[in-house]
């Protein structure tokens, strides 16, 4: 069937609202949150239901018309935008916007995939619950999306990943069938976990329409201090005393290098330092429980004091208010966006076993040194789970395509250090269109082969995501 004729049919699925073809209308989905990508389509499809969804996929596998499945298009390695060539509809799931159900006798809340991360932590917080998933794009990012990626962010030491927070999935198969797995068992033993395949799979094996998550109890006592150190040494060995000391406790453990809240506090409008004298590396970490008598400030002022005693930290500043606490999650999570006020800057969403952090870091930063004269390290992030964004920035006054022109050599660099200390070349970002060449080459041929055999199986036309995480075959 020619493709007009196809487009047509899929107008006729989900009507006047459910589809966007002017230019103007379709531009925010064509490009991505880093600017790397500008891609092209003759339509913007969005759905308002499973059933919606399902009869433009059924129509999209017999033209053989690629989908690029897209939530909230905050991703950082361009799975969610359609190539250049047009060929691919985009697939927005933002209409599928509902809360199904909540149940707040079994921890679950039933969501489709459209619905923005923070409408879910208000949702949980209505029932004075905890969907525990937060990350800096929380204003716009998806469900969808979050699952898509196995999202990270900032609690995943206590809560895990998405992956680890999810209980059942309903997606609609690149056939146009539709899984319908929204279980809300947590013990279900019975096959295959088909639905763990969706999760990472960056829309290349189908398009999830809703999820059933777990819910947590609510956050009743907090301590939050930014914390100076001397070396990320002191960060890894901080972090063993902190989990033993207090409980376990730690629900977030961000590592903040100099010129990284140097940028934010440059940058950023209410955003300063509430400590003095410069240290090369800050740790912003959290204790949280949900029982309101644990005197959590004093745990932490115990164990900080104690650090502070052996040398393992400089200086350290307790929040005493929310006020404050809200003002040292500024400070990191606007990192990203201060970067982008200096110049380019290479970028690497690296994770290894915390052990070998600080001598990762030392021999990368020393390579930085000596072949990237006009760049700067700005590491900083989840440190708690080995992960940094182990990002380099343009120095000042430097020249931005002759700094552009070495992101090859040095992501290439930063990786194979990353795979020498038996690391991961993406902690949470996911693999895309942008690190398709190093799944390639670090991943070993047996996963690379099973791989291909579920995206075979799942998506024989290879019409879901094509380009995106495994090459086109
Ligand atoms: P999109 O960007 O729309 O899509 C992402 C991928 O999922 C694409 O491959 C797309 O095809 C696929 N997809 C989307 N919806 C569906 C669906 N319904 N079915 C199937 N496939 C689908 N990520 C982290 O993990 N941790 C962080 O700390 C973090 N911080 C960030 C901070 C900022 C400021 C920004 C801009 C991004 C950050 N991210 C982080 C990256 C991004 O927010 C996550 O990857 C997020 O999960 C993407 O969700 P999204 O809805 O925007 O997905
Ligand atoms: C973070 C995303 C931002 C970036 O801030 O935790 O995951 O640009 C990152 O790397
Ligand atoms: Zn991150």
């Amino acid at each position: 069937m020619e493709i007009a004729a196809t487009l047509e049919r899929i107008k006729g699925v989900v009507g006047p609202r459910g589809w966007i073809a002017d230019p103007r209308g379709t531009e925010p989905y064509l490009v991505e949150a880093r600017g790397l990508y500008r891609g092209a389509t003759r339509l913007v499809v969005r759905p308002a239901s499973t059933e919606e969804v399902a009869a433009v996929v059924r129509i999209c596998a017999e033209a053989g018309l690629p989908i690029v499945p897209q939530g909230g298009n905050t991703g950082l390695v361009g799975g969610g935008v359609p190539p250049e060539d047009g060929h691919n509809i985009v697939l927005a799931l933002g209409r599928m916007n509902r809360i199904r159900a909540i149940d707040p006798v079994n921890f679950t809340m039933t969501v489709e995939a459209g619905c923005i991360l923070a409408h879910l932590h208000q949702a949980a917080a209505e029932i004075d619950l905890l969907f525990p998933l937060s990350l800096g794009a929380e204003g716009s990012c998806q469900i969808g999306g979050n699952l898509s990626t196995n999202a990270g962010g900032v609690n995943v030491l206590r809560y895990g990943m998405m992956r680890d927070l999810v209980l059942g999935l309903e997606v609609v198969l690149p056939g146009g069938r539709v899984l319908e797995g929204l279980s809300s068992l947590r013990k279900d033993n019975t096959g295959y976990d088909i639905k763990s395949l969706f999760l990472g799979a960056e829309g290349t094996l189908g398009v999830i329409t809703a999820a059933t998550v777990k819910l947590f109890p609510q956050i009743r006592a907090r301590a939050t201090a930014l914390v100076a150190l001397p070396e990320v040494r002191a960060a890894v060995t901080l972090l063993g005393e902190l989990r033993a000391g207090s409980g376990d406790r730690i629900s977030s453990f961000e590592l903040i290098s100099r010129p990284a809240l140097e940028l934010a506090t440059r940058h950023i409008p209410g955003v300063s330092d509430p400590l003095t004298g410069a240290h090369p590396w800050y740790l912003l970490c959290e204790l949280s429980s949900a029982r309101a008598a644990e005197p959590l400030d004093e745990v932490l002022e115990e164990a900080l004091g104690a650090a502070l005693t052996r040398g393992t930290v400089l200086d350290a500043a307790l929040v005493r208010s929310e006020r404050e606490r809200a003002a040292l999650w500024k400070l990191r999570e606007s990192i990203p966006e201060a970067q982008r006020h200096e110049g380019a800057s290479l970028k690497h969403d690296i994770s290894l076993p915390v052990a070998v952090l600080a001598d990762f870091v030392a021999r990368a930063a020393s390579w930085i040194g000596a072949n990237v004269p006009d760049g700067r390290l700005v590491a900083y992030g989840h440190v708690g789970d080995g992960n940094l964004h182990f990002n380099i920035s343009q120095s000042a006054g430097s020249d931005r395509e002759r700094f552009l022109s070495r992101a090859d050599s040095v992501r290439c660099a930063v990786h194979e250090l990353v795979h020498e200390f038996g690391g991961s070349f993406s902690a949470e970002h996911g693999v895309g269109r942008t690190k398709v060449a190093e799944l390639e080459r670090y991943t070993s041929p047996v996963e690379l082969a099973l791989m291909r055999a579920v995206k075979r199986a799942f998506d024989p036309h290879g019409i879901m995501n094509p380009g995106k995480v495994l090459r086109e075959q």
